[in-house]
């Protein structure tokens, strides 16, 4: 196997969907704290009180109707309240990954437990101290922090009252956040992340059907903002340590042609630069690409950069590109007979590839092609900061959990990754998502399950929060101490 000496195998989290604690230790609220749980077939509602004071709900990345405000309301379940209270068992969790040998663990800070509103100019000293806990006890198991900075928790309030990510002073509330983190967590972590996922605020555009240019304009200004403030957050973070590595995150969904016709070659490229490399391209290369001329043109787009921006763009390019991989998708010119349809899956359904219960279409060979083609184009080191499967999981009589399926989802994936190795890709590490289970993005469930760690909690919030070793435990720890020589 190809994988060099001092590989960061690990695991990865999100503070929202592992560490609950929502309305403790001074953190304010974030959009998932207003948002209830669904299934693959039934959406995630964002829920409010409206001008009359009556109850209401609607999809997420709906606006709010006029005067009304976002609310947390007694009929319904918010899983990200508790999550699966990592913000009570950071501790026996950071044992439990020392015990399979983790070589780093990627986790985010919440920003609102720092800046409950985003507006404070002090952080909240409670939420930097339980950060510096965490940090301190990772190095005493001899983990590597991976820090995501922003893993979608702008604070509520910022959202509410100052018009989010849309606003351009939200940059500078982020900038304020990370700077707070940079120079608290100095010497603690030295790895980062700026944004996760960042290009998601374009990529599903086109699924939504319906989607008008003013949503385009809106959502493309969006990103515009956290781009600057990711290039502004990179250039902080060296200042303050020039020992710090700082990367972007990309949701790296590969987009194949149906057919073998050139108009669908064309439109998987374009479709591919719009959802994956446009962010990556700016983090990466230090400016737009030029096939922003075209994405900008398609929707009537007119973006507000403004002559800094355009120079910290460049002065702020990252020092690795790092992506989630979990599936591919397909994309035709013609009429598709078969679609999959799934929690952010639509489109052509690929007969070479099996599917997940949640419709993900499982194709280890994208992750190589992914890795191949972020290689070339970049030339940086590349982290592997997401891959798993999401499944039921079932506890046996005696407690144990044979997750055989999940094992067999890394494996591929894994010998992919040392494939991708072997033809030159400098690749520095893999974090493996929800390493602990924890509640699902994209439908809400616990019981969508990612992690070698299981921990006894429904969806209804019913559960003891017991932890316990699934058999990909084993596996995974085996994985880890052969460096990735013995894959089972
Ligand atoms: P869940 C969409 C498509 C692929 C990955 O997803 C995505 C998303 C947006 O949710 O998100 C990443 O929980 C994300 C994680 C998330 C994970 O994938 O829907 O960075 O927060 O949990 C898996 O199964």
């Amino acid at each position: 196997m190809a994988f060099p000496e001092g590989f960061l195998w690990g695991g990865a989290v999100s503070a929202g969907q592992w560490e609950g604690g929502w309305d403790l230790g001074g953190r304010g609220m974030t959009m998932t704290d207003v948002t209830t749980g669904g299934t693959v077939s039934e959406p995630r509602y964002v829920t409010y009180i409206d001008k009359d004071g009556n109850h209401g709900k609607m999809w997420n990345g709906e606006r709010l109707p006029e005067g009304a405000h976002y609310a947390v309301l007694p009929e319904y379940h918010y899983p990200n309240h508790e999550a699966v209270d990592g913000y009570h068992h950071y501790k026996e969790d950071i044992a439990l990954l020392g015990e399979m040998g983790f070589k780093q663990f990627r986790m985010s800070i919440c920003w609102s437990r720092l800046f409950p509103t985003g507006l404070e100019i002090e952080p909240n000293v409670e939420g930097l101290n339980f950060y510096k806990d965490m940090f301190k006890t990772m190095r005493e198991y001899g983990i590597e922090p991976l820090v995501t900075i922003w893993h979608f928790d702008t604070p509520l309030y910022l959202v509410e009252h100052c018009g989010g990510w849309e606003n351009r002073e939200t940059i500078d509330h982020y900038v304020r956040y990370a700077t707070t983190c940079f120079r608290e967590f100095k010497g603690l972590v030295h790895h980062w992340l700026t944004f996760n996922e960042i290009n998601n605020t374009i990529m599903f555009l086109p699924f939504t059907g319906q989607t008008t240019d003013e949503d385009y304009q809106h959502a493309y200004q969006h990103l515009h903002h956290k781009l600057v403030a990711s290039a502004k957050a990179v250039q902080i973070g060296h200042a303050i340590d020039g020992d710090n590595m700082i990367g972007c995150m990309i949701s790296g969904m590969p987009w194949y042609p149906s057919t073998c016709d050139p108009a669908d070659i064309l439109l998987s490229q374009h479709r591919m630069e719009e959802g994956v490399w446009y962010s990556g391209d700016v983090q990466c290369l230090g400016e737009y690409p030029s096939y922003a001329t075209r994405l900008w043109k398609a929707h009537n787009i007119k973006l507000d950069i403004t002559q800094n921006d355009l120079v910290d763009l460049a002065m702020g390019t990252v020092d690795f590109y790092s992506f989630s991989y979990y599936m591919s998708n397909v994309v035709t010119t013609h009429t598709a007979k078969d679609t999959v349809r799934g929690n952010f899956t639509a489109g052509v359904r690929n007969n070479y590839l099996k599917y997940s219960d949640w419709g993900w279409g499982y194709d280890p060979i994208g992750l190589q092609w992914m890795l191949e083609w972020a290689a070339a184009r970049y030339d940086l080191p590349i982290m592997v900061v997401e891959n798993g499967l999401g499944a039921f999981d079932t506890v046996e009589d005696d407690g144990s959990i044979h997750d055989t399926y999940r094992i067999d989802y890394h494996r591929p994936h894994i010998e992919a990754m040392s494939r991708a190795i072997e033809n030159g890709v400098d690749l520095w590490g893999y974090t493996t998502w929800g390493c602990i289970d924890l509640v699902s993005a994209g439908t809400g469930e616990i019981r969508k399950r990612y992690g070698f760690v299981y921990v006894d909690m429904d969806d209804e919030g019913n559960g003891t929060m017991a932890r316990s070793r699934k058999d990909s435990f084993y596996w995974y720890k085996r994985v880890i101490e052969t460096n990735g020589e013995e894959l089972g």
